[in-house]
């Protein structure tokens, strides 16, 4: 059986605060299958940084991916409008989607993402809570997981 292809989602010019969750995640993700956008998860990576490839570049090559993937993650914690975006496409493209948050930020999920019933969206406030939540998503092909075991 091929490997699962993984899309991850993550802010980068939304802002970079939680860049060494999503590092963490990716690297959860890889136990799962391939993540496709791995450079999400770099730590090096600032919203502002040296980039090798045009916006257009970019653009093409991650809705390609998008596209091409099994799944999609999407760390939604920071705001962002390039993952709300790749979270419409892959919503449009009938993806299963898990949208994942955690405490800590005071300001509340936008309502297109936490109200809408087609997304998976949950919140963890651990480690182990978050391994539970890619577990059930990923593991068994249960896309329809809603946090409840
Ligand atoms: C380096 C520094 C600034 O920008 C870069 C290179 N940019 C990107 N490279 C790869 N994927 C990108 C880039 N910019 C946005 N994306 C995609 O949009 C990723 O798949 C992220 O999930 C999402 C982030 O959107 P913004 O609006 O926070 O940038």
């Amino acid at each position: 059986m091929s490997r699962l292809r993984i899309y991850f989602a993550g802010s980068i010019r939304g802002g970079r605060e939680d860049r060494a969750l999503y590092r963490d995640l990716v690297a959860r993700l890889g136990r799962y299958g391939d993540v496709l956008t791995e450079h999400v998860g770099d730590a090096n990576l600032t919203e502002t940084g040296e980039e090798g490839s045009s916006d257009r570049e970019i653009f093409e090559r991650d809705l390609t991916w998008l596209r091409s993937s099994d799944a999609v993650v999407a760390e939604i914690s920071t705001p962002s409008l390039g993952v709300g975006y790749e979270v419409a496409v892959a919503e449009q493209l009938g993806k299963p989607i898990l949208c994942l948050y955690h405490g800590g930020h005071d300001r509340k999920l936008s309502a297109m993402l936490a109200g809408n019933p087609r997304l998976t969206v949950l919140e963890y406030r651990s480690p182990i809570e978050l391994e539970a939540h890619l577990e059930a998503f990923l593991s068994t092909g249960r896309a329809e997981y809603d946090g409840d075991f």
